[in-house]
C-alpha cells in the first residue's frame, strides 16, 4: 500500500497541546486529508521553527495548521516565512492567564503577515477550514465537506424533539 504524502501540517508548542490539537486531526481524518502532527516550539526549538516553515512548501505540505499557548509565537513566526496559508489555534494553556493572552498572541499580527484565527482552543474548526481550503481544488474533499454539513443540520434539527418534551404552561404550537 502506497503511503500518502501529508497536504496539511499540524504543529503545536509542545506536547501538553495534543489535548486539543487532536481535534484538528480528527476532522481531517474524516475528511480523508493526510497530514503530519508533530511538536515544534518557536522558544525551545527556534531552528526546528525555521526549518519547518522553510521546508513546509516544497514537502508537499499545502496548509499548516499552528496552536500554541501563553505568548503563543508559534503560527506568527511560522506565517513570518511561509507563503502557505496558516491557521492558528490559541490555546489555553498552563502557562496562560485566561486564555486571551494565546488570542491575542496569535490574532493581533502586523500588517502584511496574516495568520487565520480561530476560536480558543477551536482546533477542530481549523481543522474544517483546512480542509475547505483544501475543497477549492479537491472536488473529493468537497463532497465530504457538503456531508458534514448536511449531518450538522440533521443533528440539529433532531435536538428539536428534546424541545418539544418540555411542557409549559404557554407554550404554543409551532410549525418552526
Ligand atoms: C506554549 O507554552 C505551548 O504551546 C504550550 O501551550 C505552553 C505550555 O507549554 P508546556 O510548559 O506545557 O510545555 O509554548
Amino acid at each position: 500500500m502506497e503511503i500518502e504524502k501529508p497536504i496539511v501540517g499540524i504543529i503545536m508548542g509542545s506536547q501538553s497541546d495534543l489535548v486539543t490539537m487532536k481535534e484538528a486531526a480528527i476532522l481531517l481524518d474524516r475528511f480523508e486529508l493526510p497530514f503530519e502532527i508533530t511538536v515544534v516550539s518557536a522558544h525551545r526549538t527556534p531552528e526546528r521553527l525555521v526549518e519547518y516553515a522553510k521546508t513546509a512548501r516544497s514537502r508537499g505540505l499545502k496548509v499548516i495548521i499552528a496552536g500554541a499557548g501563553g505568548a503563543a509565537h508559534l503560527p506568527g513566526m511560522i506565517a513570518a516565512i511561509t507563503t502557505l496559508p496558516v491557521i492558528g489555534v490559541p490555546i489555553k494553556s498552563s502557562n496562560s492567564i485566561d486564555g486571551w493572552d494565546s488570542v491575542l498572541s496569535i490574532l493581533q499580527m502586523p500588517s502584511g503577515v496574516p495568520v487565520a484565527t480561530v476560536a480558543l482552543n477551536g482546533s477542530a474548526n481549523a481543522g474544517i477550514l483546512a480542509a475547505q481550503i483544501i475543497g477549492i481544488f479537491s472536488e473529493e474533499t468537497q463532497v465530504l465537506l457538503e456531508k458534514f454539513k448536511l449531518e450538522q443540520e440533521q443533528n440539529v434539527m433532531d435536538s428539536r424533539n428534546s424541545f418539544t418534551e418540555l411542557d409549559f404552561r404557554y407554550k404554543r404550537k409551532t410549525e418552526f
